[in-house]
C-alpha cells in the first residue's frame, strides 16, 4: 500500500468536493468516473456506496484509489473508516449517527499509526448546532446541509442557505456545503457565504462531467 505525498493538498484549500456515488455512477464505470473527476478539477473526492457490503467497497475503493493517488487528489472513504489503511485512501467521512470522529479516527488510522500522515476525518452536520460539535469534536472538516431537497439523501430535511453565513463565523475547520447544489443555484449558495460545496447528481448526472466540474469550480472564489 502506497500512500502518495501528493494526496496530502491541503484540505484547507479545497474548493470542490465530488462523491462518486454509487447512486448515480454505475460499477463498471468508477474508474472512468474517477479520472473525469480528477480531469475536471475536484479537490478532494468520497467514495459513498450506501448498502453495499463491506467487502465490495473495499474492492471498489481499490479500483479508485491509484486513480485519485495519481492526481493528487485526498481520496475518503464513506462511512467505513477501518478500509482506510487497507485501500491506502486518505481519510473517512462519518454521519452524525456512525462513530464519533475520535472512533473513526482510531479506526482509520490504527493499522498504520506512525507510518503515514493521519488520516483526514469528516462528518456529517444539519444544524449550525452540530456543526459546531463537529469541530469541538476534533473533525477535519464537516459537510453542512443539505441546503435544498436532494433524492441523493431522500427523506432529510432541507436547512436553507439562510445560516451558511453563521456557521462561517462558528466554525474554522473547512465547511463544504452540500445538499441539492447544482449549477444553477450555486451562485446563489456562495452569495450565501458559502466557500467549499460538493455536488454529487449535478456533476454525475451533467452530459459532460469534466466541465460541469470546471464550471462549478470556477465559479467558487479561491
Ligand atoms: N449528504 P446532491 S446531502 C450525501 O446534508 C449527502 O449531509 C448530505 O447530493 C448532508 O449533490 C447529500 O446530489 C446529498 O444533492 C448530496
Amino acid at each position: 500500500m502506497i500512500i502518495g505525498t501528493k494526496a496530502r493538498a491541503p484540505l484547507a484549500h479545497a474548493r470542490l468536493y465530488g462523491i462518486l456515488d454509487l447512486g448515480y455512477a454505475a460499477e463498471d464505470s468508477l474508474e472512468r468516473m474517477a479520472a473525469q473527476l480528477c480531469e475536471g478539477g475536484v479537490d478532494i473526492v468520497q467514495l459513498r456506496a450506501k448498502g453495499r457490503d463491506e467487502c465490495d467497497i473495499e474492492d471498489m475503493a481499490n479500483r479508485v484509489a491509484p486513480i485519485f493517488r495519481d492526481s493528487g487528489v485526498p481520496f475518503i472513504v464513506n462511512d467505513h473508516p477501518e478500509l482506510v489503511p487497507s485501500v491506502g485512501a486518505d481519510g473517512a467521512h462519518v454521519g452524525q449517527d456512525d462513530f464519533t470522529v475520535t472512533d473513526a479516527r482510531w479506526r482509520a488510522g490504527r493499522a498504520l499509526a506512525g507510518e503515514v500522515p493521519p488520516p483526514i476525518i469528516g462528518k456529517s452536520t444539519h444544524s449550525v448546532e452540530q456543526a459546531v460539535a463537529a469541530a469541538a469534536e476534533g473533525a477535519d472538516y464537516i459537510g453542512f446541509g443539505p441546503l435544498f431537497p436532494t433524492p441523493t439523501k431522500a427523506g432529510r430535511v432541507a436547512i436553507g442557505i439562510a445560516e451558511i453565513a453563521r456557521v462561517h463565523e462558528l466554525v474554522s475547520v473547512p465547511i463544504f456545503c452540500i445538499g441539492g447544489v447544482k449549477l444553477e443555484n450555486l451562485d446563489a449558495v456562495i452569495a450565501a457565504g458559502a466557500r467549499r460545496v460538493v455536488i454529487v447528481s449535478g456533476i454525475l448526472q451533467a452530459r459532460d462531467v469534466v466541465a460541469y466540474c470546471r464550471e462549478a469550480k470556477g465559479r467558487i472564489p479561491i
